[in-house]
């Protein structure tokens, strides 16, 4: 794969396992931003044929539908990518935000909404459940083993068996870094949470583009992810008062 991905600007190994975490020298301090800049652009893929995939579902037909989208790849007209996730890597100080801010996942139709949520560390989410059938919110830290590959480890897993039901949680936005979110009662269920340090992180809309605004002067490294895309980091360089443009292209599979 062109880009060999580091999660994090410091990896931290602990046993065999390398921790998906970003570390940063110090807590995020806001700051004057008055000669900001901001940073727009968009998110492709390469492949243009690439579909998303259909789901039957195993149960609950009646009431989530006979199919359902996997939404793993949201590709509009002109190849550009929905639900990818944009940030600048370790920056530590810029425009005011809310660390702790609130943020909501719901079950929909046997689907989690939203698909893709980056959110602050320090945060509070909200697990709910819309559907008259038990659903459970399992959330895992995605890992790399000692040779980079892939992998994930349990953090916490959530039943809720009634519709309307809803539960706050803190503890799952404690630590930075991306976290896969499963339904066990439905295999195909899936949901991705960046929980980030800072308040320069995005999701791409639905045209596949995106804003960081308030973006101190200098030179960033802007990582951008996408679930079934891969990933990649590219330089950028942010002016005062202007916007810099970013387009990024994915490779059609995920980083290795
Ligand atoms: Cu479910």
């Amino acid at each position: 794969m062109k880009h060999l991905i580091l999660f994090s600007s410091l990896i931290l190994t602990v046993g065999c396992l390398t921790s998906v975490m970003v570390v940063t020298a110090s807590a995020y301090e806001v700051v004057d931003v008055s000669n900001a800049g901001a940073i727009m652009g968009s998110v492709s893929v390469s492949d243009m044929s690439l579909k998303d995939e259909t789901i039957k579902p195993h149960r609950n037909q009646n009431y989530c539908g006979e199919t359902l989208p996997a939404e793993k790849y949201l590709v509009s007209a002109n190849g550009r990518l929905q639900n990818s996730i944009v940030m600048i890597d370790g920056i530590t100080r810029g425009k005011p935000w809310n660390p702790r801010e609130e943020f909501a996942i719901t079950n929909d139709k046997c689907r989690f909404k939203p698909h893709v949520l980056v959110a602050p560390k320090g945060g509070t989410i909200t697990l709910g459940n819309d559907d008259p059938m038990l659903h459970n919110f399992h959330f895992y830290r995605m890992l790399r083993d000692s040779d980079l590959r892939p992998m994930k480890r349990h953090l916490s897993n959530m039943a809720l068996p009634q519709q309307g039901q809803e539960i706050r949680k803190k503890k799952i936005l404690q630590n930075p870094g991306l976290l896969s979110l499963k339904c066990n009662a439905h295999f195909y269920m899936q949901a991705w949470v960046w929980v980030v340090e800072h308040p320069y992180a995005a999701v791409t809309l639905a045209n596949g583009t995106f804003t960081l605004d308030g973006v101190p002067p200098g030179s960033y490294k802007l990582r951008v992810w996408h679930e079934s895309a891969g990933e990649d980091v590219v330089d950028v360089t942010v002016e005062s008062g202007k916007t810099a443009s970013v387009h990024v292209t994915l490779y059609g599979q995920r980083s290795p």
